[in-house]
């Protein structure tokens, strides 16, 4: 029997990632919640980086064994789980649904990071206006890169009609997106498949709103 812990927090977008992929398979994890804010943030404790040398979240641990980076994590729960797969066998489209994804998870999310917000805010003293216009800055850009492959792209989903590794970081993207206060108007296509997959029942358990240690 094989068993699955994540050290994950509700509203990190790469822990949703990672909860949509788990809920996605049907597979049963522990939920351990690693406060990003708490205490100048749990994620900096020694015994988690022990886990998770960068000290983000989330980090599995399976069978004993700990693996961290969201994409790194879903690439192997795909390669160890085979049921319900979210990267296409085929490998030009499985090669665009990485491309995608990287434009997120390398292009978007290291810019909205916690770590780079608090480091503008204490090392290079800048006002909340400003925050917030880094912010509008760099997440409407790649929004509006995945808008453009969406138009091409899209079926019901994100690629075709299936839903694929695209779809788990869309949907935590955009949830951060609102969270920052990001016009969505521009992006129809990234609206109209956000709520579709909110429909799904895996979309719906990994909401942050859903998870033990959601705060308002
Ligand atoms: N590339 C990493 C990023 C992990 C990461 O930095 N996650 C954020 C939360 S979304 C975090 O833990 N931030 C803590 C911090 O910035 O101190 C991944 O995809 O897992």
């Amino acid at each position: 029997m094989s068993s699955l812990v994540l050290y994950n927090y509700f509203r990190s977008s790469t822990s949703y990632r990672v909860r949509i992929g788990l809920h996605f398979k049907n597979l049963d994890f522990e939920y351990k919640s690693v406060h990003l804010l708490k205490d100048g943030g749990e994620q900096h404790r020694a015994e988690y980086r022990q886990l998770n040398p960068i000290g983000g979240v989330p980090t599995l641990v399976h069978n004993g064994k700990p693996i961290s980076q969201s994409m790194a994590i879903l690439e192997y729960l795909e390669e160890t789980f085979p049921q319900n797969r979210f990267f296409p066998k085929d490998i030009y489209t499985r090669a665009k649904v990485r491309q995608f994804c990287e434009n997120i998870n390398a292009d978007i999310h290291p810019l909205q990071n916690l770590k780079v917000t608090q480091y503008l805010e204490k090392n290079l003293n800048i006002s909340p206006e400003q925050k917030q216009q880094w912010l509008n800055n760099w997440i409407s850009l790649g929004l509006q890169a995945t808008e453009r492959i969406l138009e091409n792209a899209a079926g019901q989903f994100c690629f075709g009609d299936e839903v694929t590794a695209a779809d788990l970081l869309l949907v935590p993207q955009v949830f951060s997106a609102e969270r920052f206060q990001i016009d969505l108007k521009p992006f129809p296509n990234i609206q109209r498949i956000n709520l579709e997959c909110l429909k799904l029942d895996a979309f719906q358990k990994a909401h942050p709103t859903r998870q033990p240690d959601y705060q308002a």
